[in-house]
């Protein structure tokens, strides 16, 4: 039996998967040979999934912990049963003391599911009145950057590329990232397209670029306004496309005189001549393409950041054309109807407290009071080892006060914390519908195996606490196919070309179906979803909020890192940014992943090693106000002066010290939409004791 399915991982592809099963064990996995995007093939770290799936460290059954917080777990077998009426006299406790806004749900990008992600993230936690999650972990500064100056993420597709005559990847990794945007690069590269990437360090990406810019972290904001400088200097903007599609031009060329490109060269550490040419190259060779994704944007800064890139296409008329324009996001093609999922209309008290993710350790820790945080239901994430300044995260899970259940398909270092575990499904057992934020494909995933052990799905462990708390809303209760297509249905109000599908239609369609657009080029009618409906180069919807209406440039600096005795020029900038074989933490589990990934290693460049001593494959010692971390270093020019990188995703419980690179990033929020700044990160380095770790 072949059962159609789709990637469930935070990636950009959802691609389309096929299991094979053989008497209700799947034999066999594999990209669906007619889907489009996944075209036959599967990233390094999805093709061995069954290993995942069957991995021996599945949680199968219930656990309750039967220790304290600061002793390593032990645990304690239970019934569903007795889990979810623990869950719900506590809750109800806590409710009546404290109010239901004590109750912080916690959940984010283990499965990008239209059901077990946004529907389950949503009904039954509104109807409960838990304090909301403000989702900034990951993209949110580069989405509302875009979105001030387009109206919308309606990044291209991917194929376009091979009309373009030069593309600038900045700060983005697709190798690594997205990798079924490569083959089409790689195609359009050997039919002559010029590739450039701008990133502080040779990624996998860079290497197979035509020319490698690294400037200093955090300072494209400044790098994009010296090319804009450049190009209204020497007259190379395209002045009618401007009158007739944009708002705030004459502003900005003015703005940027600021930015010449010694300025610019001094800021960035890169050479004038080459944001020079950069510039002359962008504004020439056309049609001209720029992508950029949400690495770039934890920073500080990165909210303008992303504006400063998001202008450069209007600039030199290169949106609405087949080839140009920005390659970022696609959400806004297809967003779902936000009241079918999560029912907000439909509750007696939604709850209106936020609590910023990014925030969780100073949340836990006395930041948020009335009511003070006392419980926490984690699942489809990993906060303890993927979320900002993980120490502090840490000492707010010791809390013996504090009630945390974490549903999982592993023994995470979350849920290792846990006072309560509860075994998810893998999306091999699980129903969803994905759509996708690199391209406009529905993709369909229809279970394939029975739920290993007792493992529930996060709707059925949803539905399964509606009961316990006695919510008899059917809308808490429903099937998962029904929640499917009722949301579906709904959200044809906004998007017509959905009416008639249904998930037996998409499994009709072998699971695979492309939204079929007006034109595949974003914008080539001319108009803007913005409030003028031109690109708002000025906003003054930002003016309006506080924000200033034109891309800025501020410097980044992590004043927050430096303890006393610190000196903030001896610091170097750690970029943390995706591993090649994880998911963030997902896969860090995978023994032939961790090998492949080699780490936790710090790149360091041969200057900043010798000035330190250090020689590759030393052990090295990195620390900064918030904590310490002992890692090997690999001494290579591929990283800039100035910089160090290691790759986010190891598990603390795999190092000796129990703690990854997430104890050393910081917790500071970004100059838009609460975004967290992992890589506006200042460590200081030392060599270590001993050379083995
Ligand atoms: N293999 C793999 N794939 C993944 C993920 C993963 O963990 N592993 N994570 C997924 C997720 S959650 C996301 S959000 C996406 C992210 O996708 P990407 O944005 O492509 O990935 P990142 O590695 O986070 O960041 C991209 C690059 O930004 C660079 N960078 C950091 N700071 C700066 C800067 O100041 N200027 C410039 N120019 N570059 C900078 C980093 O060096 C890095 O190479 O990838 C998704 N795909
Ligand atoms: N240092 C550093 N840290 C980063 C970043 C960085 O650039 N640098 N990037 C950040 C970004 S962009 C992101 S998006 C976040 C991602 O952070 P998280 O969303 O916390 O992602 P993961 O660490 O992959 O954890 C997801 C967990 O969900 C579980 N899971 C998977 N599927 C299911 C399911 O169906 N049900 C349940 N209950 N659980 C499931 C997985 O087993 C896994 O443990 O990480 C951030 N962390
Ligand atoms: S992680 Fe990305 S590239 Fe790999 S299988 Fe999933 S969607 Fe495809
Ligand atoms: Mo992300």
């Amino acid at each position: 039996m072949k059962i159609h399915g789709a990637c469930p991982h935070d990636c950009p592809d959802t691609c389309g998967v096929i299991t094979e099963v053989q008497n209700g064990r799947a034999v066999d996995f594999y990209a669906d040979p007619h889907n489009p995007i996944s075209d036959g093939w599967l990233c390094a770290k999805v093709r061995p999934y069954l290993d995942h799936v069957y991995h021996p460290e599945r949680l199968t059954h219930p656990l309750r912990r039967v220790n304290a917080k600061s002793e390593r777990a032990a645990w304690r077998p239970i019934s569903w049963e007795e889990a979810l009426a623990e869950i719900a006299e506590r809750w109800q406790e806590i409710i009546k003391r404290y109010g239901s806004e004590a109750i912080l749900p916690y959940s984010f990008s283990g499965t990008l599911g239209l059901l077990q992600m946004s529907v389950a993230s949503g009904r039954f936690w509104n109807r409960l009145g838990a304090s909301r999650l403000e989702r900034a972990i990951c993209g949110e500064a580069a989405a509302a950057a875009v979105i001030y100056t387009l109206g919308g993420k309606y990044g291209t597709p991917y194929h376009h590329v091979t009309d373009s005559d030069l593309v600038i990847i900045w700060g983005h990794n697709p190798v690594s990232t997205g990798p079924h945007f490569m083959p089409y690069l790689k195609k359009a590269q050997r039919e002559g397209t010029k590739v450039v990437v701008i990133d502080p360090r040779r990624t996998r990406t860079a290497k197979g670029a035509d020319w490698h810019l690294a400037p200093r972290p955090g300072t494209d904001g400044a790098l994009a306004m010296g090319m804009a400088h450049v190009i209204f200097a020497e007259n190379l903007h395209d002045e009618g496309w401007l009158q007739d599609h944009a708002i705030g031009w004459e502003a900005y060329r003015q703005h940027v005189k600021a930015f010449t490109p010694q300025m610019t060269a001094d800021i960035t550490g890169l050479a004038a001549a080459d944001i020079v040419e950069l510039a002359r190259l962008y504004a020439t060779a056309k049609p001209a393409h720029l992508k950029f994704a949400d690495g770039i944007n934890r920073h500080q800064n990165g909210g303008q950041t992303c504006r400063a890139l998001a202008v450069l296409p209007a600039l030199v008329g290169q949106y609405g054309v087949c080839g140009g324009g920005l390659g970022y996001s696609t959400g806004s093609f297809l967003s779902w109807d936000g009241d079918a999922v999560e029912k907000w209309s439909a509750c007696p008290h939604p709850p209106m407290r936020k609590v910023n993710m990014n925030r969780l350790g100073a949340a836990l820790t006395g930041e948020v009071q009335d009511p003070p945080i006392m419980s926490l239901f984690v699942f489809g994430a990993n906060p303890l080892a993927a979320s900002p300044n993980a120490g502090l995260i840490k000492a707010g899970l010791q809390r013996d006060d504090l009630f945390t259940v974490v549903h999982e398909l592993f023994m995470t270092d979350t849920a290792q914390m846990a006072d309560i575990v509860l075994p998810a499904t893998s999306q091999l057992e699980q129903l969803d519908l994905h759509r996708a934020y690199g391209h406009t494909q529905l993709t369909l995933n229809d279970p394939a195996l029975e739920p290993l052990g007792e493992s529930r799905s996060n709707w059925d462990v949803m539905r399964g606490l509606a009961a316990a708390m006695g919510f008899d809303e059917p809308w808490l209760h429903d099937k998962a196919e029904t929640v499917i297509n009722e949301v579906l249905s709904a959200t044809v109000k906004s998007v017509p070309q959905l009416t008639g599908v249904t998930v037996q239609t998409l499994r009709e369609r072998r699971g695979t179906w492309p939204l079929p657009l007006e034109s595949e080029v974003p914008f080539a009618n001319g108009r803007f979803p913005t409030p003028s409906g031109k690109v708002e180069i000025f906003s003054q919807l930002m003016a309006d909020q506080g924000f200033s209406p034109l891309p800025t440039y501020v410097p980044a600096a992590d004043t927050d890192a430096v303890a006393d005795g610190l000196d903030p020029a001896e610091a170097l900038t750690l970029i943390s940014g995706a591993s090649h074989h994880f998911v963030t933490t997902s896969f860090g589990n995978s023994d032939a992943m961790r090998q492949r990934e080699n780490g936790p290693f710090v790149e360091l460049h041969p200057a900043d090693a010798a000035a330190r001593g250090i020689a590759d494959g030393d052990c090295v010692k990195l620390f900064n106000r918030r904590g310490a971390l002992t890692m090997r270093a690999v001494v290579t020019d591929s990283v800039r002066p100035g910089v160090a990188v290691s790759p986010k995703g190891h598990w603390a419980q795999h190092h000796p010290e129990g703690k990854n690179v997430n104890w050393l990033t910081p917790d500071a929020l970004a100059d838009l939409a609460g975004q967290s700044t992992f890589h506006t990160n200042w460590v200081w380095v030392e060599r270590g004791e001993s050379s083995k770790s």
